[in-house]
């Protein structure tokens, strides 16, 4: 039988072990003196807490096609790293401006702006240096399927091209679509990323690859929608931030587009979507199955 609640803790576990080996002087100095601010400041923004979603979304989707956790922990390393750059970044007073972020003082607040600027760029490029390295995958042709596959997701065409329409967006006036579109290219691109990055680990055939897809873009309008209801439902300590309210920053969320009860069937709605399209996969897809349910009921 499937244990989410150990499928989780065990993946969280891993990833934090896996980083913290991963983010050491003996590992990213260059021929100089060792970069420990800089260190130190990744350190900060990426370990000690985190629900590491998006690598328990790639060693989920890798069982599927039998892949043991441990051979797609690096590739679910690399998706958290950009992950946590992508939080530090976001955090920074030219974006979101927040001084806690998991419960702690974010990179700006407990080192300051230019080292936190520095720290998430520092995480990106260790990410793809990671992806790339014989570390995470013996073949090439894998490594270059996962690390185009991560472009994707966290570059202009997804993540980064999602935050820049979000921060135009500020000014009012998306549609509903377009604020869906902005979603999800924002947060729904490296979760798609992550799904389709495990697939790209198991050897998936064109059909599993499209099936799997459509899970994670409908898990991914999932993970959304329930960040847009918390932001209105859970108390900023819930969430580990000084400060919620998306929506009364200014931020285009769904839950102020079509309010709060509509918003909640659409989350039931988009997650009954994603378990439909891992309808032809057996047991060995209970994992996705159980965390596109936990995005729908998750507290924080
Ligand atoms: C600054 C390049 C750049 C991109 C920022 C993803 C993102 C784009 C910003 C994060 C802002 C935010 C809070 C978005 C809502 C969805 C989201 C990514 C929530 C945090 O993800 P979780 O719940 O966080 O997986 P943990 O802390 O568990 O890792």
């Amino acid at each position: 039988m499937y244990d989410f609640a150990a499928d989780i803790a065990d993946c969280a576990l891993a990833v934090e072990t896996a980083l913290d080996r991963q983010l050491t002087a003996e590992r990213l100095s260059g021929p100089g003196p060792a970069a420990g601010r800089l260190i130190a400041a990744m350190r900060h923004g990426s370990l000690a807490g985190g629900k590491r979603l998006r690598p328990l979304l790639v060693r989920q989707a890798a069982n599927i096609f039998n892949v043991p956790p441990h051979a797609a922990l690096m590739a679910g390393l690399a998706v958290e790293m950009v992950h946590c750059y992508s939080l530090i970044h976001d955090d920074l007073p030219a974006m979101d401006d927040d001084d806690l972020r998991r419960g702690r003082p974010t990179v700006h607040k407990a080192f300051d702006e230019a080292t936190a600027i520095l720290a998430g760029d520092g995480l990106l490029t260790q990410a793809f240096g990671l992806l790339s390295s014989p570390e995470c995958h013996p073949e090439p042709a894998t490594r270059i399927a996962l690390v185009t596959e991560l472009v994707a997701g966290s570059g202009t065409g997804g993540m980064v091209g999602g935050q820049m329409r979000d921060i135009e967006g500020e000014a009012g006036g998306f549609s509903g679509d377009e604020v869906a579109t902005m979603q999800a290219m924002k947060t729904g691109a490296l979760i798609r990323a992550s799904v389709r990055m495990g697939a790209i680990l198991g050897g998936a055939d064109p059909r599993a690859l499209s099936a799997l897809t459509a899970y994670a873009e409908a898990a991914g309008r999932a993970f959304q929608l329930a960040d847009d209801i918390l932001d209105v439902t859970a108390t900023p300590e819930a969430m580990g931030k000084a400060t919620g309210k998306d929506a009364a920053k200014g931020k285009q969320t769904l839950v102020a587009k079509v309010g709060l009860e509509e918003a909640r069937e659409h989350l039931k709605a988009t997650v009954n979507d994603a378990l439909s399209a891992l309808r032809t996969f057996g047991p060995k897809a209970d994992g996705l199955r159980a965390t596109a349910r936990y995005f729908a009921s998750r507290e924080n």
